[in-house]
């Protein structure tokens, strides 16, 4: 039986803690097991989390081991190694391949049945081997994807042209890494295309902005961590929202990664497209449009993803 009020988070490192703070304060969940090889660490953030309940949702929170994650509605995996400065996410695959091997196959063996969601990098990789190594249906792992680079586009948009971000709709497709692209030619605010919101606002050099920005997107990762070692406040807003998404049967679209079967001319591997998440997990993915460039971007992306794939055996 699932537990509709449970969530498990694996991984009690930056971002596996700011992820389990982020859904305590979202009020989704009354229960909340946190896992770690360091079991003192998963203590720590527990009990540390746990203080902030009373001044928000009553909510049980604790460190606890696979035994505890049979009932989860949903599980967030984000253990493993983080990118050090100059490492690549792809630099990552091997060691947390590895890691995976640890996991998933204890998730496996203690029967659960809800939304695996994977965070921990080269997320498109490890989403697709959390779904050979978990054997549940493919629609019930999802890995975080471009979730986060969209919101930063979102974000930087939103300052480019003095809107709100949420009224900004435009998305970073793809690899979660730097083969990823932003579909420009689908980016609109409030519904009028990017580049005739663009020049109401006074800027006409569309190709440089564009650049610019999916720039800035790509290297916030390596900056940030430049600066102060770790992401993790956005990933962890971006946890929380596919969370919600996830518990309230939202139906909304987000750029997760997920199981490609067919859409794009792509199969048997995971990446980045707006995709409509429900409880259930992947309901179905939107065709959104992209121009020739950016779709043979895209496929260049997707070309480099499955040959990481076939390398690690997976
Ligand atoms: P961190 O702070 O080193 O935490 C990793 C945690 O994983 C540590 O507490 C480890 O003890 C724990 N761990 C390692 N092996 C295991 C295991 N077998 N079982 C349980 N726990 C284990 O790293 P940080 O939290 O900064 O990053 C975690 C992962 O998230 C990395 O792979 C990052 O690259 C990735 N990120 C993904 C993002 C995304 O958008 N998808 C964004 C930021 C980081």
């Amino acid at each position: 039986m699932v537990n509709d009020r449970k969530v498990a988070v694996i991984g009690c490192g930056f971002v596996g803690s700011s992820s389990a703070f982020a859904l305590m304060q979202s009020g989704l969940f009354s229960e909340m097991v946190l896992i770690d090889v360091d079991r003192n660490r998963a203590e720590g953030e527990a009990l540390d989390i746990a203080h902030g309940v009373s001044f928000g949702s009553p909510m049980k929170i604790y460190a606890g081991d696979y035994s505890d994650v049979s009932d989860a509605a949903v599980i967030v995996v984000t253990a493993g190694a983080a990118q050090k400065p100059g490492e690549t996410r792809l630099d990552l695959v091997n060691k947390n391949v590895a890691i995976f091997g640890s996991i998933i196959p204890q998730i496996r063996e203690s029967g659960f049945n809800g939304i695996l969601l994977i965070v921990s990098n080269p997320v498109d990789v490890l989403t697709y081997a959390a779904i050979k190594m978990s054997g549940l249906p493919e629609c019930q792992v999802i890995g975080s994807g471009t979730v986060l680079d969209t919101a930063r586009l979102k974000y930087m948009l939103g300052e480019h042209l003095s809107v709100d971000p949420r009224d900004v709709h435009a998305y970073i497709v793809g690899e979660h890494g730097d083969s990823e692209v932003a579909a420009w030619s689908s980016a609109t605010v409030a519904g009028v295309p990017l580049n005739d919101y663009c020049e109401l606002h006074g800027h006409f050099d569309h190709k440089a902005a564009e650049a610019r920005i999916a720039d800035d997107v790509k290297n916030s990762a390596y900056e940030i961590i430049e600066k102060k070692r770790a992401t993790y406040y956005g990933i962890a807003m971006s946890v929380r929202r596919i969370c919600t998404a996830i518990m309230r049967d939202e139906d909304t679209v987000l750029p997760v990664s997920s199981l490609m079967v067919g859409e794009y001319g792509l199969n048997d591997l995971c990446i980045s497209v707006p995709t409509v998440i429900g409880r259930n997990g992947v309901v179905t993915r939107v065709p959104v449009a992209l121009s020739d460039d950016e779709n043979a971007e895209f496929q260049k992306s997707a070309a480099a993803l499955k040959a990481i794939i076939d390398d690690a055996g997976l």
